[in-house]
């Protein structure tokens, strides 16, 4: 029996535990944030996995000299929490012995330990895996990781089974231009543009399913609300009687995740000093007379019949925060000809769909719609647009053998990030964006 070996559970502590250590000497580990040299003492801030404590280190406490600290340094701390009035947590932590575990060979290209990264967006992409380390940058992807974790809780209590479709497809399911080519051992593949058909065959078996994943899209605009790899939250649900169910379940998502948010990143959300929207009955309006509304309002011209221009959804989101307070607005039944053939017509106005667009201050987040159930409606809107049946056997398999009606959404998680964030830019919300020139980090 000697040679049986148990694991060990480290016993270091929390940075949310301390307050309840107090009079006691703790172990914690980390990355050295910050050294504040004072007059006769420095304050070190220690960056944690779930928050950046305040040590105090004097020789009087210590049996190590402060010179052993470097930033970013990864160590081991022995610390006595002693109660203290004056700080902010109630408590000091008096730093006693330290073990350096790894130390960095040069000094960081760019200053990450002030509140915010003072560079510019290029060069905080260039030095992502450095500037990610700094507090606010750090909030906005802990923020994120939250979304998701609201979306699935949201899904998983709504009967929703998480499914991991492919990413390497045979065909595109959105059409257009935008599609990646890859090699693949003789043929010709392609990266998923979104999980479109494999989510449709799947409400076939569970009825109901989602996919937090990445989709790539080809997009050869420089813009900032495209990006080439993005993460795409989609859901799928069958027995549905009208699209407007899946804005419906959108809208109890949001409220959800919102909550969610409020309750569980309160302090990342002040120290980037975001206060969430409250999500009452998001609006609704069909698309053509949305495009009537900005044209008369702000006297436009309308040029582009069948889609939105970015800044009519800008002026659109203005419109309507003006006349409802909302900062979502929901707008219905985009012209057939520029959706995709999977979507359905409106049985009594076959030029338009029974889809929609989700736009949140003033960007398009979502996309969504019932899609087309019967076999024979969805050949005859394949042949019609010249497409060739052949390529679409497997996921015609789907209408071929029964499928209930049925309809889903996507929403661009960084997209969504942004808006709730108030970036200007998406990229800011991406941790590694992919663009036309971005491939690196
Ligand atoms: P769509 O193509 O509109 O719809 O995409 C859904 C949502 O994904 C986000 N998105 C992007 N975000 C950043 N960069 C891009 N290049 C990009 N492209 C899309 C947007 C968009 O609203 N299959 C349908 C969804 C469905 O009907 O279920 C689809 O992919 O926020």
């Amino acid at each position: 029996m000697n040679t049986v070996k148990y694991i060990v559970e480290p016993t270091e502590t929390e940075a949310g535990d301390l307050v309840h250590r107090i009079g006691k000497t703790v172990r914690l580990h980390g990355a050295i944030y910050k050294i504040r040299r004072m007059s006769g003492f420095a304050f070190v801030l220690l960056r944690m996995r779930d928050a950046i404590v305040q040590c105090v280190y004097s020789e009087e406490y210590a049996s190590f000299p402060l010179d052993l600290l470097t930033e970013e340094a990864c160590v081991r701390l022995t610390a006595e929490v002693v109660a203290e009035e004056r700080s902010k947590s109630g408590y000091e932590l008096r730093l006693k012995e330290a073990r350096i575990l790894s130390t960095p060979c040069e000094v960081l290209p760019v200053v990450i330990n002030q509140k915010k990264v003072n560079t510019s967006l290029e060069n905080l992409l260039d030095y992502r895996p450095i500037t990610l380390r700094n507090e606010k940058e750090r909030a906005i992807f802990r923020i994120q990781a939250a979304i998701c974790t609201a979306f699935r809780e949201f899904l998983n209590a709504e009967h929703f089974t998480e499914i991991h479709s492919p990413k390497i497809a045979a065909i595109g399911a959105e059409g257009g231009a935008n599609i990646f080519k890859l090699p693949y051992f003789g043929k010709e593949a392609y990266l998923a543009q979104s999980p479109q058909f494999y989510k449709q065959m799947m409400v076939g078996v569970f009825e109901r399913v989602f996919e937090i994943a990445p989709v790539f899209r080809a997009e050869k605009h420089d813009t900032s609300r495209h990006l080439n790899e993005s993460t795409s939250v989609d859901f799928e649900m069958g027995y549905i009687e009208s699209f407007e169910e899946i804005m419906a379940m959108e809208t109890r998502m949001l409220r959800h995740c919102i909550s969610f948010l409020n309750k569980c990143c309160s302090t990342e959300l002040a120290l980037l000093g975001c206060t969430l929207p409250q999500i009452e009955e998001i609006p609704q309006l069909p698309f053509a007379a949305a495009k009537e509304w900005i044209a008369q309002a702000y006297h436009r011209e309308i040029t582009d019949m069948l889609d939105f221009e970015p800044e009519e959804e800008r002026l659109l989101c203005e419109l309507v925060k003006r006349e409802s307070g909302s900062e979502f607005v929901f707008v219905t039944h985009y012209p057939s000809a520029k959706r995709p053939f999977y979507a359905m017509d409106n049985p009594s106005n076959t030029e338009e769909t029974l889809s929609f667009d989700l736009l949140f201050r003033g960007l398009e987040i979502t996309t969504g719609g019932q899609r087309v159930h019967s076999y024979k409606e969805q050949l005859e809107k394949l042949c019609k647009r010249g497409m060739h049946k052949e390529l679409f056997e497997s996921y015609l398999m789907l209408h071929k053998y029964g499928v209930p009606p049925h309809g889903g959404l996507g929403l661009g998680l960084e997209r969504f990030t942004a808006q709730l964030l108030g970036f200007e830019n998406v990229r800011s919300a991406t941790l590694f964006p992919r663009d036309i020139h971005r491939l690196i980090p």
